[in-house]
């Protein structure tokens, strides 16, 4: 005798790919997820909550490229860019305690890709440098990004050609007065402010 055997769906998710220990890229090199879903173990790196000191998924030295990567939840404290970092078709489904940070100087160009439920912050900048923010969606997040709070360093942060909604506090934040922001081309929808915190003649928006 024979049985019918269902065939498996034509197309279905693949599992998430669950990080037990921070993954590194190293310097210059590139890491490319080829659109997995990579998920944080919570009792290892985090469990995405907003507690301080959570490990990141994916640790970028310096020159180093992560791409076509989902971090869905939980996403623990997300990318650490240690020195300049191209971020590229990274979507972040469910921002832990926060998507990605600069924890050493340098330009992050961030383009494609999006992030959301962001309970505070996406992008926090705790060094010198540069963020840039490009083709990028983000919805239902505190702040795009954040210069670490009562710090005076400069950073610099673009955002061109993107679509921002729902957002609580603002789009970019400072605490220096040597900071700058600008926004290019981009849409916005229940977003309250734009810029907080820049000195004058520091944020342009067109
Ligand atoms: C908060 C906290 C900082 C740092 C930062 C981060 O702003 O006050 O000390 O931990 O979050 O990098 O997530
Ligand atoms: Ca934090
Ligand atoms: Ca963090």
């Amino acid at each position: 005798s024979s049985f019918y055997v269902a065939s498996p769906p034509e197309v279905s998710a693949a599992s998430p790919i669950v990080v037990n220990s921070t993954i590194v890229v190293k310097a210059g090199e590139t890491y490319n997820g080829n659109g997995q879903t990579f998920v944080a173990n919570p009792s290892t790196l985090g469990d995405g909550s907003q507690a301080e000191n959570q490990k990141p998924i994916f640790r970028l030295e310096k020159n180093a490229t992560l791409k076509n990567v989902i971090i869905g939840a939980p996403g623990a404290d997300g990318v650490h860019c240690y020195g300049n970092a191209t971020i590229s078709n990274v979507t972040w489904q469910d921002v832990g305690e926060d998507a990605l940070t600069l924890k050493a100087s340098g330009t992050v160009n961030i383009t494609g890709g999006g992030a959301y439920k962001a309970y505070d912050k996406v992008f926090q900048a705790n060094a010198a440098g540069t963020i840039n923010i490009k083709n990028f969606r983000a919805d239902d997040i505190g702040k795009l990004a954040r210069q670490n709070g009562g710090t005076s360093y400069t950073v610099n942060f673009t955002l061109d050609n993107s679509d921002i909604s729902n957002v609580k506090d603002s789009i970019f934040r400072t605490d220096s007065s040597s900071s700058a922001a600008r926004i290019t081309n981009t849409r916005y929808r229940n977003v309250p402010t734009l810029f907080k915190g820049f000195a004058s003649g520091k944020t342009s928006q067109s």
